[in-house]
This record gives structure tokens, sequence and C-alpha cells, in this order.
């Protein structure tokens, strides 16, 4: 206990000195990005990086008299090296800001740092509803999953769907959804006969299919992180689920755009609700779809790039509006309460809670010019948080 207390101590130091440095320096303005580039996450990290980087080639790589610079991290999805990339930027790098964090553990890790060093760290991937809770630095351009499980628990009754069982991934953002999903579809006059969970790494689905077979709910809801939801399809159109009635539900994870074209016309009719998708009919979404696939080869942009795109905007204005001159913390303010058009739609971040509030969207998979899409068939509007504790 003592000797941890001595080790923070000596860590806070550090962190405090590099801070002031931080201020005393150039004329750069450095954004260290951490994502997972390879591992079982890499799809969220080239979707994000790509996406930061469209941003920087549509709105100039100089604000407010400061060249940014862009310092991009591989933490392969392992926190234990999310939180050493995060104090060696801070304390070597000298970063002014932290952003990405493709899954929740890798956000959580960080948080210490961000607090003792007072660097705004700008969630732009993971989801669990605490996250914004872990540190007053943390703000979050992604989404939560209870803010996108709960429509889909307020859809499903009413479409003729009263008995589900779960299927969620055992971390974090899964224990968020199942949590938020159960407890509005039994508000709702439905119910969760079985609660199943898959782990995170190497994830096998077949047992747990075999068992939602044989309980035979009316639909499976399913939350698996993004990259995963192709082997959930798979392993669910295999096991002919879809053929002894079985429906299943999802958040938008599952019918990912970076890989819903490849997964074939049966996920055709298949209901998520999530906060984008890449046929969301606004000017703003298709120019940026159409800037995104161009600039990628032909790569569909995700929800993950958008997540991306959004944390860049809310640093370059937080930029612009301390004219160059702000620390940590008045960055940090300078984030709180902005309000835009994003690709997704109209987004606000609460100055409150630091975190995201978004549309959130019924979707069907459908087609369209020969592509399989997630088309938006209705729309909840200005959805907080519903997990948070204060
Ligand atoms: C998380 C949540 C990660 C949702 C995801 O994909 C996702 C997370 C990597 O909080 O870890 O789709």
């Amino acid at each position: 206990m003592h000797k941890r207390t001595l080790i923070q101590t000596a860590v806070a130091a550090a962190l405090l000195a590099a801070g002031g440095l931080a201020l005393a320096q150039d004329n750069t303005f450095k954004i260290g990005l951490i994502l997972p580039m390879t591992g079982q996450q890499a799809t969220t990290g080239r979707q994000i990086e790509a996406a930061a980087r469209l941003y920087m080639a549509q709105n100039g790589d100089t604000v407010a008299g400061k060249k940014i610079q862009l310092i991009v991290k591989d933490d392969t999805s392992l926190p234990d090296v999310t939180r050493r990339l995060a104090q060696e930027l801070v304390v070597n790098d000298k970063v002014n800001v932290l952003a990405g964090f493709g899954i929740t553990p890798s956000a959580m890790a960080t948080a210490p740092i961000a607090t003792q060093s007072k660097t705004p760290q700008v969630v732009m991937a993971a989801a669990t509803s605490a996250i914004t809770e872990a540190s007053p630095y943390i703000v979050r351009t992604s989404f939560t999953l209870p803010q996108v499980s709960v429509a889909l628990a307020d859809w499903a009754p009413k479409n003729g769907i009263k008995k589900v069982v779960t299927l969620v991934t055992d971390y974090g953002p899964g224990i968020d959804a199942e949590k938020f999903f159960a407890s509005r579809l039994q508000f709702n006059g439905g119910q969760v006969t079985e609660a199943l969970r898959v782990p995170l790494r190497n994830p096998d689905f077949a047992p747990f299919l075999q068992k939602v077979r044989d309980a035979k709910p009316d639909a499976l809801f399913v939350f698996v992180p993004s990259g995963a939801g192709a082997a959930v399809m798979k392993q669910f159109l295999e096991r002919g689920m879809d053929k002894a009635g079985i429906k299943l539900i999802a958040t938008g994870d599952v019918t990912d755009d970076d890989q819903l074209n490849d997964m074939g016309d049966g996920a055709l009719g298949v209901v998520t609700s999530h906060h984008y998708s890449a046929a969301h009919p606004s000017a703003t979404n298709k120019k940026f779809v159409e800037a995104f696939t161009k600039a990628n080869k032909n790569l569909r942009p995700n929800f993950m790039a958008v997540g991306g795109y959004d944390g860049m905007r809310v640093i370059y204005e937080a930029l612009k509006k301390t004219g160059g001159k702000g620390d940590g913390d008045a960055l940090l303010a300078a984030m709180k309460g902005q309000i835009f058009e994003s690709p997704r739609g109209p987004v606000f971040i609460d100055a409150q809670t630091r975190d995201i509030v978004q549309n959130v969207y019924l979707r069907k998979v459908e087609k369209k010019d020969a592509q399989l899409y997630n088309v938006e068939f209705d729309v909840i509007k200005d959805v907080k948080d519903p997990g948070k504790t204060k």
C-alpha cells in the first residue's frame, strides 16, 4: 500500500513536470492517437486513423497558429500497452491531447494518466457508460451501449418480440447492453429468458447459438464489438436459426458498415439500433462517405470512423477557441458544450457529463444499388446516456 502510494506520487510528479514543459513548448500541437492497429480490433484502428487523417486533409494542419502533429501508436488493444504508450506520449512527446481508445479496458487504463497530467482524453471508440466517470478529463465522441440498446427494447415488443435470449461479449459494453436491454424489455412487458456471455478474446459463438436454438425465443439480441459481427452472422445463418423462427436483433456493432456488405443476403432484414449508418440520408453524411471512400480505396466508413472524425472536430474547435494558448484545462473547457452537425446527425457534448448526446436510429438491413446497408426507418432524438449514475 505504502509502496504503491510512493510510485503513484513519483509518476504524478513526472507527469506534472511534463505538463508544465508542454506549455512552454514551440508551435506544434500534438495529438497522441492510441489505437489497436494490429490484432483482433485492427479494423477499429484502421477506420479511426483514416477518419482522423481525412479530417486533417479537409481542415488543414495549422490551427490558431499551431501546427498539428498526429502521433499514432498501436496498443494492439492490450490495456497495459495502452497505459505505457499514454505515459510515454505525455512524458516524452508532451502531447496536448490523448485520443483514440478502441476498447473499454484501454480507455480505463489511461484515465488516471489523463487526470494526473491534466491532459484531455478524447474517447473515439470505447462505449461502456462508466468511462466518462473514470476521469474529469475524458470527453467522448463515440456512443454508449445503454444509449443504443434501450431503443431496441422499445421497438421489439411492439413488433411481436416478447421472449428474448441475450448474447453479449463478456466485458463492460456487453454487460451494459445486456442490463439496459433486459430491464427496458421487462418494463415494456417482454422478458429476457436467458443471458449468455462470450469471451472477448477468440470467441466461439457456436455452442452459445446451439443453446439459443434449443431455447427457441422470439429473438436473439446480440452485442459484440466491432469486427466480430460477421462471425456471429455467419454462424447464426449456418445453424439455421432464422429458419427455426428466431429473429436476430442487435446493436449496430453487429451489422457494422466495415463488414456488412460481405455478410451476404442472409443479413437482409436484420433490425438494429445505433447512432450511425453509412446510409444516413443527410448532405453532410453523403459528403463524408464520398470523401472517406475515395481516400481509402473504397473502404466504407463505419461508426468508428465517425467517432474519430468528430473527435478531431472537437479537438480542432477547442484549439481554435483557446487561440492556441490554452493548457489542458482550457482545452477541456472548450470541448464541453460543443454542438455540431456530425455525419451521424446533430450532436452535442454535454458539459456536465462530457458524454455525447445524439440521435439513435432504428435500422433494417436492405439492398441499395446491389450493396447491403443499414437503412434507417425511425429515430429517437437527442438521446442522453441512460447509464449515468449522476
Ligand atoms: C467497445 C464498444 C468496442 C463497442 C467496440 O468495438 C464496440 C468497447 C471495438 O467499449 O470496448 O463496437
